[in-house]
């Protein structure tokens, strides 16, 4: 059991979701977020921080047993607002891990790392980096960042590559890269109950049908999604629209994501 566990975007979509089931694995949890949360618990406290402010982030990691980092952009965004919440943001979570006893980080990253690959490819945790967008390029880093970490550190990571962590599946894509939150914090959970974890990637993925993603290597994480997007399939096909098969957002794992252009060049 945790004595404190950290959980930084906490009341984003994500972190909302995940609120209700930490206190099967911690005593204590601190919410951060630069948004305001009211609707505490008995176990919880919130602490605002903003992620780019390193010393805010060092005083928030003092006394934490273990990490859940959630926060950061989660879209597309121009380059400044992704290098300061999820660049510095995440480096700054990283170092004061390092200064504060290296407790366990468990990192969303996102399927948007390897957005370009194509969805009549099955990937593992092993290969190369091809990321769709800004922001899949930041989770890129922060994968990078925790492998040096541990690497040089001993700081473990656990990086999840997230599909789509929603109440359920939005569109046909989402048959494929659902992830249901109780599913991700059973993830999440094993995460801090295995002996060893080094650096780890994993595809967070719920046991849906179709799957474009192979957690093999990840094996040892013990992990056993039990969620399956199956049971929305006809409810998402009868109002789906006719796919061109020439469209990027079709080809690619990534959607919408892969066919977007640069923020910079949005009016
Ligand atoms: P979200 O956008 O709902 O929540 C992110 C939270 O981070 C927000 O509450 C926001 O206030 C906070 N935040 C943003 N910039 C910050 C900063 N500079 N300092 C402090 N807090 C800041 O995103 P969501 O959907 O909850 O995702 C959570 C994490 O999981 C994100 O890192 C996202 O990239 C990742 N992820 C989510 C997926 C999903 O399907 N929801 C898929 C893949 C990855
Ligand atoms: C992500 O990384 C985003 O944070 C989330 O909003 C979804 O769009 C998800 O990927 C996805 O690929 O569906």
């Amino acid at each position: 059991m945790l004595q404190k566990l950290l959980m930084t975007g906490a009341a984003g979509g994500v972190g909302s979701k995940l609120r209700p089931f930490l206190p099967r694995i911690a005593k204590h949890v601190v919410l951060s977020d630069i948004a305001k949360i009211d609707d505490l618990a008995a176990h919880e406290r919130f602490a605002a921080c903003e992620l780019g402010d390193v010393q805010a982030v060092s005083a928030l990691l003092d006394g934490v047993d273990g990490v859940i980092h959630l926060g950061g952009i989660s879209i597309e965004k121009p380059f400044e607002r992704i290098l300061n919440g999820n660049i510095l943001g995440t480096y700054n979570i990283f170092e004061a891990a390092r200064h504060h006893g290296r407790p366990r980080v468990v990192f969303a990253s996102s399927n948007h790392v390897t957005g370009y690959y194509r969805r009549d490819e099955r990937i593992d945790n092993r290969v190369l980096p091809k990321p769709d967008t800004l922001y899949g390029v930041s989770k890129a880093f922060g994968e990078t960042l925790a492998s040096f970490y541990f690497d040089k550190f001993g700081q473990e990571c656990l990086s999840v590559r997230i599909g789509s962590c929603f109440d359920k599946p939005k569109d046909r894509r989402m048959l494929a890269t659902w992830l249901a939150a109780e599913d991700l914090f059973d993830l999440i959970a094993c995460a801090f109950a295995v002996p060893r974890l080094g650096h780890t990637i994993v595809y967070g993925v719920s046991d849906n049908e179709q799957i474009w993603w192979d957690n093999r290597n990840a094996g040892f994480l013990g992990w056993k999604p039990k969620h399956n997007a199956a049971k929305w399939r006809d409810e998402i096909m009868a109002g789906a629209k006719p796919e061109a098969p020439t469209d990027p957002a079709v080809i690619y794992q990534g959607g919408a994501f892969a066919a977007a252009g640069h923020p910079a060049d949005e009016s």
